[in-house]
Formats: C-alpha cells, sequence, structure tokens
C-alpha cells in the first residue's frame, strides 16, 4: 500500500477511534501536452501520476459527512448530505468536498453520511491537479461506498461541476485523467466525444516533472478569462468551438479579431495539432519530433496564450541545454507557475538534475523539486 493510503487509514484511526471500512484512492496528473484545449473541445494528452489522494471511510449513519484532513494541519469540517449545499467561507478544500456531495445529490442519487480522513500528496499549486484527485477519490467513494454505481467517466464531470460550484470553469482532463487513467499509458482524450485512446509510453522513456515552486492556483481569475477569450474567438470564427477552426479560418477572421484574441486562438487551433502529432511521434518512438513539438507547446503558452512565468520559461531553457538534442520539454497544467514536465531517457535524469541544482536558483531565488514518475492507473476503491 503506498504512503498515503496508510496514512489516511492511521489519520481515520486515530481521529474517529474506530477501523475504517473503505479506502478510495484517485491520483493528479502532469499533461504531456494539449494544454488549455479541453475547454475548447480539443485534444489533450495527460497521465496518471504517482501521487494521489486517498481517503479513509466509514458509514456514519447518520446525514452528516464528518471530514478529518489529516494533511490540512489536521483542520476538519461537518456538513449535511443536501442537494442545497453552501460554500464553506473559508475552507477551500471543504469546498470541493460540499460541491461533489451536492452535485451527486442533486442527480437524484440517494446517499448518507460517512467519517472520512483525507491524505494526500500531490504537490499543492505545482500544476499536478491535487484537486482533481479529490473531487474524483471522494466522488468514486461515495459511489462505490453505497453502491450507486456511477460510471468513472461521470463522477468526473461531476468532479468539474464541483469546480465551477468553486468559481473555476475548467475543462475535463484532470478529473477524466484522475478517474480513467492507466498503467505505462498516456490517454488522448477527445474533450468532445470523451473518447480516450491509449498512448503506450516507451519503456525506455521517463517523465520527469519539475516544480518550480512558483505556486499557482486556478480558481477564478486569469483562467476563465483564458476561457472567455476562445469562446469569444469561437464566435467570431463562427465555430461550436475553437476545436472545429483551422488557422485559415483564423486568418480569414483576423481583421474582426483584437490582437490578443487571435493570438488565445492561434495558440488553441495550433496545441490541437501539436497534440495530435505528438501521438504519432510517442507510436514511432521518435523522441526528436517529441521535443519539437513539446517546445513548439511551450513556446505558443508563452507568447500567445500568455501563462508561463519567467521561472517556468528558466527551467524549460535549462532543461534544453542539459539534454541537447531531443529535449522533450515543457510547462504543463493551468499555468502562471507550477511545472514543467519533460520526457527522456533516464540516463539523461542526472545531467538535469545538476543543471537545475546549478542554475535555478539564481534565476528564481528559490529551489525546484524535481520528480521522477511513470504513468499509473486512475482511481481504485477498497473495501477494508
Ligand atoms: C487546468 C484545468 F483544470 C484543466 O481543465 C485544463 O484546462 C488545464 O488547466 C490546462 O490545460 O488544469
Amino acid at each position: 500500500m503506498n504512503d498515503v493510503k496508510t496514512k489516511a487509514i492511521e489519520a481515520f484511526k486515530a481521529h474517529f477511534n474506530t477501523e475504517p471500512t473503505m479506502l478510495s484512492y484517485a491520483p493528479g496528473r502532469v499533461n504531456i501536452i494539449g494544454e488549455h484545449t479541453d475547454y475548447n473541445d480539443g485534444f489533450v494528452m495527460p497521465c496518471a501520476i504517482k501521487f494521489g489522494t486517498a481517503i479513509a471511510a466509514r458509514k456514519n449513519g447518520t446525514d452528516k459527512m464528518r471530514v478529518f484532513a489529516a494533511d490540512v494541519n489536521g483542520d476538519s469540517d461537518e456538513f449535511t448530505v443536501t442537494v442545497d449545499m453552501d460554500k464553506h467561507p473559508d475552507k477551500l478544500w471543504s469546498n470541493y468536498l460540499r460541491g461533489v456531495t451536492m452535485l451527486i445529490a442533486k442527480k437524484g442519487y440517494k446517499f448518507e453520511g460517512l467519517d472520512l480522513a483525507i491524505c494526500g500528496d500531490v504537490p499543492l499549486g505545482a500544476g499536478l491537479s491535487s484537486s482533481a484527485s479529490l473531487e474524483v477519490s471522494f466522488g468514486n467513494l461515495i459511489s462505490c461506498a453505497f453502491g450507486l454505481n456511477i460510471d468513472l467517466q461521470d463522477i468526473a464531470l461531476i468532479g468539474q461541476a464541483a469546480e465551477a460550484f468553486i468559481g473555476c470553469k475548467c475543462g475535463i482532463m484532470d478529473q477524466t485523467i484522475s478517474a480513467c487513467g492507466k498503467k505505462d499509458c498516456a490517454l488522448l482524450i477527445d474533450c468532445r466525444s470523451l473518447e480516450k485512446t491509449q498512448v503506450h509510453i516507451p519503456e525506455e522513456l521517463e517523465i520527469l516533472i519539475v516544480n518550480s515552486n512558483v505556486k499557482h492556483q486556478l480558481v477564478g481569475g486569469e483562467y476563465n478569462e483564458r476561457r472567455e477569450q476562445c469562446e469569444n474567438a469561437a464566435k467570431v470564427l463562427g465555430v461550436k468551438a475553437l476545436r472545429d477552426a483551422t488557422m485559415d479560418m483564423l486568418d480569414a477572421k483576423k481583421a474582426e479579431l483584437d490582437d490578443v484574441t487571435y493570438r488565445r486562438a492561434r495558440h488553441v487551433i495550433t496545441e490541437d495539432d501539436r497534440t495530435l502529432a505528438a501521438v504519432e511521434a510517442f507510436t514511432k518512438g521518435d523522441l526528436k519530433r517529441l521535443a519539437e513539438l513539446m517546445y513548439a507547446s511551450h513556446c505558443s503558452m508563452r507568447d500567445d496564450f500568455e501563462i508561463t512565468v519567467p521561472e517556468i520559461d528558466g527551467l524549460v531553457e535549462i532543461i534544453r541545454e542539459a539534454i541537447g538534442e531531443n529535449a522533450a520539454v515543457r510547462m504543463t497544467g493551468g499555468g502562471f507557475g507550477g511545472s514543467v514536465v519533460a520526457v527522456l531517457k533516464p540516463e539523461k535524469v542526472d545531467a538535469v538534475k545538476a543543471a537545475i541544482d546549478a542554475k535555478y536558483e539564481a534565476i528564481s531565488g528559490r529551489k525546484a523539486t524535481v520528480i521522477e514518475t511513470h504513468a499509473f492507473d486512475g482511481a481504485t476503491f477498497t473495501a477494508l
């Protein structure tokens, strides 16, 4: 059992003075390519990572969720299972649970209260979807505990709606990969049809995540603004979503779009193409092509979508210099801080770590955290 699962069980016993009867777990994710395409009905290619959120639980025979968040300074919360949920004024972590509870109840499912102890090891604010792993782990727990049989993709949709309840109009990527991830594979997700295609990650390649330790938080703000800009561009182009547009269509309407909107749309349209091309590069084991695509994705996020920060741009360049040819590296996730992802041969890892040690602090005033991972399975539930 991984550490976080054991910790959740121990925390449950210590807090509730009894044994848990269930354990739910869902991982965080790293997105290899396809950024800010999901809410444009486009393509993404994430995989689940080795970190996640574990919840040890037991039915409590009441209509209350009683939650102990072992790793949020031992904070706790209690709320009633209802279709009419209020947000907690200052416990953001609990609002994800409140949102998921309300949304499952609103769908007409009948369930009752649980005692819960939660432990997660997805680094917060690192762009690795700690909140999606919490929503999916909790949604799947409710479904399995009360025999509701909610499909994992529907659990993901409920998680996405919980984010909207809190204030972030996010896409469906993070919750889908957390729910449905496959060991040793990235998933190409068509965010319109929700069709998922497994893209095997060749054994000789490793996934490296480098957390810039510039924390980002997606709730509201610039993320929602980007989404609005994309929706406006789609309207001007006369398409349902930017997924349906081409660069020719965009260029034909250039005069009707302000420069910012044009560049936002260019990022999304070209990112969809890069994502599909990356599947082919992976399939052929063509690291050089993958490197071109990932760097082009990074530059597009930096220059057109304007979601990178100098620390992240610096990290990408440090890694490119360290690996030389075939440096498949880019920012991953929503942006404004967070992490960089690299796909590389394991023998390159030491050189990357040494370069980061030598150069990152000087450009950023902080240390980066290097995480070596592979692709993991999505959500699981165990009766204890
Ligand atoms: C965040 C969102 F939650 C996702 O839906 C996605 O838009 C991503 O940013 C950017 O690709 O993680």
